[in-house]
């Protein structure tokens, strides 16, 4: 039960056994490379590291569907309502793949992962969508016709790697990318999804002039009554209903 050691890794991988569960620490596209906001390391620098990914207060879920929490994972500071924005901007192609590489998923977290953008309207290191309906899905991934999850088990055979693609055709600007794992363990009732969201503050370059027109906003695509929310994972064998809109094709 207790280990009689000094180490602050750990300390903080015991703390990580306990409460949590995973994070996006690395963000690659072609042969870019970004490090994700780390939240047990990043806090304790001086000056504190530049990331294009808003912070996290840690490794674990959102449950309450109703928060603002549950757009960004957490993070209100300074009066500001919803995530903390990151001071810089990763810059993509549209069409171009991500791979978003995630901390070790724990095989007990079965579920989908699934991808949102929204597009700003100003300035992204200062912008914060609040409740309004500005995302749009862009992938989405669950459990396959083999009965086989996303997550853990294919994310795992990934060694981690999450990968999808900006829409070919979208309008170049100023993007934050949504990207969560919902793990169902405890879905059967609500509250008991969790939530792992997270925010990656982009720049998409490209020709394209594509934007969708239809959109939701979090929190509010999700609640007690969404298909999917609610899901018992370990008597229900059959498909597996993806929260949350259609995925967007126009920019495809
Ligand atoms: C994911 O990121 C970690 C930490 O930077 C790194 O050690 C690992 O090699 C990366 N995984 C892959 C598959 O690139
Ligand atoms: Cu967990």
């Amino acid at each position: 039960m207790f280990k009689f050691t000094v180490g602050l890794a750990t300390v903080l991988s015991i703390a990580g056994s306990v409460v949590g569960h995973g994070y996006v620490q690395q963000i690659t596209s072609g042969s870019s490379s970004w490090s994700g906001y780390l939240p047990y390391s990043d806090p304790y620098y001086n000056p504190v590291p530049q990331r294009v990914v808003r912070p996290v207060p840690g490794n674990g879920p959102v449950t309450d569907l109703s928060l603002i929490d549950v757009q960004c994972n957490g993070y209100s500071e300074g009066g500001v309502v919803g995530s903390k924005p990151a001071p810089i901007v990763a810059t993509v192609a549209a069409g171009s793949q991500l791979a978003l590489n995630w901390t070790l998923w724990p095989d007990s977290h079965m579920g989908p992962m699934i991808t949102y953008m929204a597009r700003a309207p100003s300035d992204i290191t200062k912008w914060n969508p609040g409740s309004s309906a500005v995302w749009f899905k862009v992938h989405e991934v669950g459990k396959d016709a083999s009965g086989v999850w996303q997550a853990p088990t294919k994310l795992i055979a990934a060694n981690g790697i999450y990968k999808f693609t900006i829409p070919p055709k979208l309008k170049a600007g100023q993007y934050l990318i949504r990207h969560e794992i919902i793990a169902l363990h405890a879905a059967y009732s609500y509250p008991g999804a969790q939530v792992y969201p997270v925010c990656i503050q982009v720049e998409v370059t490209g020709s394209g002039s594509a934007l969708p027109t239809s959109f939701v906003s979090f929190p509010g695509a999700y609640n007690g009554n969404t298909p999917g929310i609610v899901y018992d994972a370990y008597t229900n064998t059959g498909s597996y209903p993806i929260p949350g809109p259609a995925v967007w094709t126009g920019g495809n």
